[in-house]
């Protein structure tokens, strides 16, 4: 059945992921191992350990309410405990965003987050580090009933006065909408506003996390899901339902929440066209009847959404939930699940894979290979120092006087190089700080706090909008003059590398990564652009605008702020490493020159001394070429193909 694909797809590439993972510890072993301080590698080793151990493969689940996201979830993922696991039926169905992972260090259990959380300040995010704030309930993963159980509550609601309804950014009391239906006093609203579920799920235990959205409702009075949560999904499923067909609301979150910005053409995009079973009750038509009016359906959708029909998959995600729990292949397989799981195994798993390899060679690989290339250059002069030993013919004191007198000069030369070497540091490092003051936190909080100051003032939209642009502006310039400042300091460590190549025969000197915080600009641009096309949504006006505004800036906000440290941490990085490589050389030539000269203090005279010189560098020689195979070795790992498996 697909889902062992799926499990043996996502168990290969966490093989993958602790091969990677044992290879960087080999790597710090091995530096150890040669004394070589990884005090300015540390980081970005950690760094690539932080992806391996924590990233994971998230798919979000996004559609209109009742669309079937929640059986489809069980239906994928887990049919295997025999349950309907989430609460996915008419009337009791999940009311709030959920996060399903398998998070070790915390066991099995639901966060819940009280919908009162929305009159804070405080986004989602900073209520994710603060484990407190939730309503924590354990669970035992080995009694799927229970679990069942406690999860019923994501599909609790309220009923609460229309003020408060109001205050909370849920109801707008003139929205002609909301129909007559609603009851004036009372406004039923969800309990919880965000829940989190782990537990060691197989698929979980691999790395994949499953984000379950209820419908417009949340979608449109939470930020953080269009800004930050789908953007970061690695593959979206946008549900339709065959009995409804592509309603307006469908398109509203369509357009505004799946294909617009958050769709960066990162993260794998398919629909699933479910509920396909409401079309074979018809027992008056055929099943080839049937069968054409899926096409036509597909074909249709493909039209209005702009999405090419092979990303299209009807499927029954309740008739397929039944056959697997049922274990009848015959209906498993007309309900389509087959489709939707090869999907994401062939093509999420694989890109997943795809990009995760890509920053781990982009990061850990230089490393390797800028420590593999530096211990061959020390290795090539060794041998040359050994061969210059055994050239010395001690009882020639005319040939020692003249190697001595060269050595010397070459002292002199190096000595000149340390001088200028450390003047261009000064100056790369005054750059570097200049750079990350414009970046800090003391320079973008003052920022942000006076824009949240004058939006708590004027309470109203245009005032809000008016104090948004300023901050915008404002980060703007400062992301402006950051990028301006970034691109000298690079210029600086290209001149630098330039001269000690070309003026003082540094030979192969290894360069560091090119350095630009464009990335870091186009992601702010992104963040304002979604912010602000959020705002314009046809959902985000019916809401009570000021509190939906407010809460919407201080998201963006909130955000760009992160970006800003992430942007400053980056730079300091990179600014510690850029000229360690050189640094690393000069040293190595001093260390050289050193030694030169003290063999030939020594060997004046003696033959015995000048052998056991030699015998000592030829030992040193073979550890060299041991610890060279060695890091060959590691470097093949950090840079192999993505296993097929
Ligand atoms: N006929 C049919 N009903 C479905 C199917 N999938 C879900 N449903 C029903 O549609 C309703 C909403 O499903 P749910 O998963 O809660 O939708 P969600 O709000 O998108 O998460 C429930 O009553 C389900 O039983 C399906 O494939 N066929
Ligand atoms: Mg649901």
């Amino acid at each position: 059945m697909s889902t062992i694909q799926l499990q043996e797809k996502l168990h290969g590439y966490g093989q993958w992921r602790d091969e990677l993972i044992r290879a960087t510890e080999r790597y710090t072993q091995w530096m150890d191992s040669l004394d070589i301080s990884r005090e300015e590698t540390q980081e970005a080793i950690q760094r690539v350990m932080d992806i391996l151990v924590n990233e994971r493969l998230m798919v979000a689940f996004v559609a209109e309410f009742s669309r079937g996201k929640t059986e489809l979830i069980n239906a994928l993922f887990f049919a295997d405990t025999g349950l309907r696991l989430l609460p996915s039926l008419p009337g009791r169905t999940t009311m709030c965003p959920t996060e399903i992972f398998h998070d070790p260090s915390q066991g099995s259990y639901i966060r819940l987050l009280p919908i009162e959380s929305r009159l804070s300040d405080m986004t989602l995010n900073e209520y994710k580090q603060n484990p407190y704030k939730w309503l924590h309930i354990d669970l035992d993963h080995n009694f799927p009933l229970q679990m069942q159980e406690a999860f019923q509550e994501l599909a609790a609601v309220k009923k609460v006065s229309q003020a408060d309804a109001v205050k909370l950014g849920l109801f707008k009391p003139d929205n002609p909408e909301q129909g007559p239906s609603v009851i004036p006093e009372a406004v039923e609203v969800p309990c919880w506003r965000h829940a989190l579920i782990s537990f060691p799920h197989t698929l979980l235990k691999e790395g994949l996390a499953i984000l379950d959205t209820p419908g417009l409702n949340a979608l449109g009075t939470e930020p953080e899901l269009t800004l930050r949560m789908l953007p970061n999904a690695q593959a979206i499923i946008f549900l339709l339902a065959a009995d409804t067909g592509v309603t307006n609301s469908d398109l509203e979150i369509w357009n505004h929440y799946v294909r617009g910005p958050s769709h960066t053409g990162k993260n794998g995009l398919a629909v699933a066209m479910n509920k396909i079973d409401t079309l074979w009750d018809d027992e008056l038509r055929g099943e080839d009847a049937v069968e054409n009016s899926l096409r036509s359906q597909v074909k249709e959708i493909s039209k209005i959404l702009g999405v090419d029909a092979s990303l299209i998959f009807p499927v029954s995600a309740k008739k397929g939930l039944v056959a697997k729990v049922r274990r009848d292949d015959i209906l498993l397989d007309k309900s389509g699940l087959k489709g939707i799981e090869d999907y994401l195994t062939n093509t999420v798993i694989c890109n997943r894979q795809r990009l995760l390899r890509e920053a781990v060679v982009g990061s850990m690989g230089q490393l390797v290979s800028a420590s593999m290339g530096h211990l061959k250059t020390e290795i090539g002069e060794a041998n040359r120092h050994l061969q210059e030993m055994r050239d010395i013919d001690t009882s020639n004191h005319e040939m020692t006087r003249h190697l001595m007198e060269e050595t010397k000069k070459y002292q002199m030369a190096y000595l000149a190089s340390v001088e200028i070497f450390q003047s261009c540091h000064k100056t790369f490092v005054q750059q570097i700080v200049h750079l990350g003051k414009v970046l800090s936190a003391s320079n973008i909080d003052p920022i942000v706090r006076n824009a949240r100051k004058q939006m708590l003032s004027s309470l109203t939209t245009p005032g809000m909008k008016k104090a948004m642009k300023e901050v915008l502006q404002r980060l703007h310039s400062a992301m402006d003059e950051s990028m301006v400042r970034a691109s000298e300091a690079e210029n600086l460590v290209q001149v630098i590398y330039s001269r000690f190549e070309e003026e003082y025969g540094f030979a192969d000197l290894i360069k560091p990564n090119p350095f630009s915080l464009d990335d870091y600009q186009n992601e702010l641009e992104r963040i304002f652009e979604e912010g602000e096309e959020f705002r314009q949504s046809a959902y985000t006006t019916l809401m009570e605008q000021s509190a939906a505004v407010h809460r919407l800036y201080s998201t963006i906000i909130a955000e760009a702020r992160e970006l800003f440290a992430k942007a400053h941490q980056n730079t300091n990085e990179w600014g510690s490493n850029a000229l360690t490589p050189l640094a690393r050389r000069i040293k190595d030539r001093k260390l050289l020159i050193d030694n030169r000269l003290g063999v030939l203090r020594k060997v004046t005279g003696s033959n015995e001394t000048l052998e056991v010189e030699i015998a000592e560098l030829e030992k040193k020689l073979v550890m060299l070429n041991n610890k060279l195979t060695e890091i060959q070795e590691i470097e093949q790992i950090v840079t192999a193909a993505v296993p097929s498996a």
